[in-house]
């Protein structure tokens, strides 16, 4: 199917915003423009974010399906399950979603500020669970949509990151196409587009989308660069690659996905997923101190770090334009206040 006939339940406020960053390009030699495309401001509900992009597509069936519950899964400080809750609360739906202790942060206030803060707010049904990262499938998951179940209710499931769903991939797969279509309105061709990756989805989807503007194959002229923060890289990679596979035929690409649209990155995701390293604290200061743009210790400040070092070393040469692709993540900050430079 084409992707503009597949079912979407409006949840942004229309295209998010994009704007150049002209002090961090000249803090940067000034030979790359950089601009953001900013996913952190794409909703009203619970501070939006890439989870909110890509919940357009599940919701959508969710409510065709007459499902009453959203049941999913993530660390303590998971925006994912924050906007799932606040997608929930929106629609008038259930929720309900396991937080594992996917980052070992020792900080008193890590299981009470920022996301989880918010997901109580919002009364979601929070479920605790000691097991550890992993962006797979949980039985913890498995075990909330039974409960839902044996309670009467009708669950939707999402996975992590609303990644390792026939319908993750579909968000971002449309965020390639509405960039491509404001271009002409800044008078701009982005060659590289720069993204966080962990799930997978967001970056997958953007591949699928962005090879519908090369349907014979015979290479883009923009490059999609992942920046890995899962510390996990092969999963990420394998996790990625099966959903570009399967967005590019959801949406009916028509052909195969070559290996040089799919680069994930590595070297920027610090010692663990969740915990930033010096280049990180870097990337955010750097950020903040220039535009007064904030990221997030866990991905937007490594996929920042990831921009920052390809630029310095001319992996992303002098002349490019690039889009910064801002996922959003800004509310666990006050569960990092004990980090080194960000309190
Ligand atoms: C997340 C994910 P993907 O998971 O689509 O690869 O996106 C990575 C990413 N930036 C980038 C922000 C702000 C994110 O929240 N977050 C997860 C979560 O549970 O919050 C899925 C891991």
């Amino acid at each position: 199917m084409q992707l503009r006939d597949i079912p979407r339940h409006s949840l942004t406020f229309g295209p998010s915003p994009i704007h150049p960053l002209p002090r961090l390009s000249e803090a940067l030699g000034g030979e790359v423009e950089i601009w953001a495309k900013r996913e952190d401001c794409n909703s009203g509900i619970a501070f939006g974010g890439n989870k909110v992009r890509k919940l357009e597509y599940l919701v959508a069936d969710a409510l065709a399906k007459g499902c009453d519950t959203l049941v999913s899964i993530g660390g303590i400080q998971s925006n994912h399950t924050r906007a799932v809750t606040g997608v929930a609360r929106h629609l008038g739906l259930g929720c309900v979603t396991v937080q594992e202790s996917w980052v070992d942060w020792p900080d008193m206030n890590y299981d009470k500020v920022g996301n989880i803060q918010l997901s109580r707010i919002m009364g979601g049904d929070i479920r605790i669970d000691a097991a550890g990262f992993d962006i797979g499938i949980r039985d913890s998951w498995k075990d909330a949509l039974a409960s839902v179940e044996a309670a009467g209710g009708t669950p939707y499931a999402i996975p992590a990151g609303a990644s390792d769903h026939p319908l993750g991939g579909l968000g971002f797969a449309n965020w390639a196409v509405e960039l491509a279509a404001q271009e002409p309105e800044v008078d701009t061709f982005f060659d590289h587009v720069v993204v966080c990756t962990v799930t997978g989805s967001s970056h997958a989807g953007m591949i699928a989308g962005f090879a519908l503007e090369d349907p014979d194959g015979q290479g883009s002229k923009r490059k999609i660069i992942g920046i890995d923060a899962s510390a996990t890289l092969d999963k990420t990679i394998a996790q990625v690659t099966r959903i570009a596979t399967n967005t590019a035929d959801t949406i009916d690409l028509g052909r195969d996905l070559r290996d040089d649209e799919i680069t994930v990155v590595a070297g920027y995701e610090g010692p663990a997923y969740g915990i930033p390293d010096q280049q990180t604290v870097d990337a955010i200061h750097l950020t903040a101190r220039t535009e007064g743009m904030l990221t997030d210790p866990v991905y937007e400040g490594k996929s920042m770090a990831g921009l920052i070092g390809m630029i310095r070393s001319g992996e992303i040469p002098a002349g490019s334009k690039v889009m910064y692709c801002h996922l959003g993540g800004q509310p666990c900050l006050p569960a990092y206040a004990g980090a080194p430079g960000l309190g």
